[in-house]
């Protein structure tokens, strides 16, 4: 079996664990990062950054394995014709859980009062308990889901919203757009796990935003696209939004004159609410060369019509 690992900068993390996850599902294979034999390749392990983008030769190719979440880059490459799958991480999903319930707590607590208090304010404003601040979760995934039922467990009231409708033990779900201005129009905290597709392209616009109470806090891990940008400036100059705190942009690194860089009202993180946890993830990828060879189902599988 000939894997090619189609992702050059990663490769030192995988260099090693790979090859023993292979081992330990008793897979022999050679792993190679470049080839002159295109057509020998039985799997294709990819990251966005990877220099392939043609895939027409690799004819025998049974399987491209996403190294990230997010597919958008690569689901849209008409040479794609190989099956998909995006990873889902067991350490990639621990990591986006805990971004988010720390910076929904930074902002449910308001501990920027007490961290940076310059003039030595005495200010004994309690919050409210987290059973009082509703959370939106726009995304019930892999990760959205995680996320909500951490949140679930600090007494959040936690509201799911997907594209289709859903029925979660203990998690009230909506969908459609009923059902997001439903979701939003409660919401203290919104947070947003949703991948980037033509339907979810600026699905917090000035609309959107305009249905939540106002002061609700935004994090967004998710993709900067999500977000019109500019109906967010204007949402938090209003006071409409209290706080939004980013990791993703639609231009990544954010260029240092984004206005985000500088309102007091933004905080920038630099994508890194949650990464591929390579010890994890190459025994997600392991799986799938398994099941790939004994012809059971693939793993999270990408729907190209959907685009994740
Ligand atoms: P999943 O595919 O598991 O979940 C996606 C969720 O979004 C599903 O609930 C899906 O609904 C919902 N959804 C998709 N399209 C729509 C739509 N048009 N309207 C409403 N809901 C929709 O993805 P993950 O949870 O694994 O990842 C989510 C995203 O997180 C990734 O696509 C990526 O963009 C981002 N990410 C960011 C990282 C970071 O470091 N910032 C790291 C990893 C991922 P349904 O259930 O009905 O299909
Ligand atoms: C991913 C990401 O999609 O890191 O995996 O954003």
């Amino acid at each position: 079996m000939l894997i090619l690992f189609a992702a050059p900068a990663l490769w030192p993390d995988y260099r090693t664990i790979l090859p023993q996850a292979l081992a330990e599902a008793g897979i022999t294979a050679q792993i190679v990062t470049e080839t002159a034999t295109p057509a020998a390749v039985d799997y294709i392990i990819y990251a966005p950054s990877a220099p392939l983008q043609d895939f027409t030769p690799y004819t025998a190719c049974k399987a491209v394995l996403s190294l990230w979440a997010g597919v958008e880059r690569i689901v849209g490459n008409a040479t794609l014709t190989q099956p998909l799958t995006r990873m889902v991480d067991p350490g990639l999903t621990e990591g986006m859980v805990e971004w988010v319930v720390g910076h929904a707590l930074r902002h449910h607590l308001g501990m920027d009062r007490h961290i940076v208090n310059p003039a030595h304010i005495w200010d004994p404003t309690c919050p409210p308990l987290a059973r009082q601040r509703p959370v939106a979760m726009l995304g019930v995934g892999a990760l959205g889901l995680a996320a909500a039922r951490a949140l679930q467990a600090l007494n959040f009231p936690v509201t799911g919203w997907s594209r289709t409708p859903k029925t979660i033990q203990g998690l009230p779900c909506l969908s459609g757009p009923e059902g997001l201005r439903e979701a939003l129009s409660t919401a203290a905290i919104v947070v947003t796990l949703l991948p980037r597709t033509p339907e979810t392209e600026n699905l917090l616009n000035a609309q959107t935003l305009g249905y939540l109470p106002k002061g609700a806090f935004l994090l967004n891990p998710g993709r900067g696209p999500l977000i019109d940008d500019q109906a967010l400036l204007a949402a938090l100059d209003s006071g409409q939004v209290a706080h939004a705190t980013l990791d993703v942009f639609r231009v990544e690194p954010l260029p240092k004159d984004h206005p985000f860089w500088s309102h007091p009202q933004v905080t920038v993180t630099p994508h890194i609410a949650a990464d591929t946890r390579p010890h994890s993830a190459a025994r997600v990828l392991v799986e799938n060369i398994r099941r790939a060879q004994t012809r059971e189902p693939l793993l999270h599988l990408v729907d190209r019509s959907l685009g994740y």
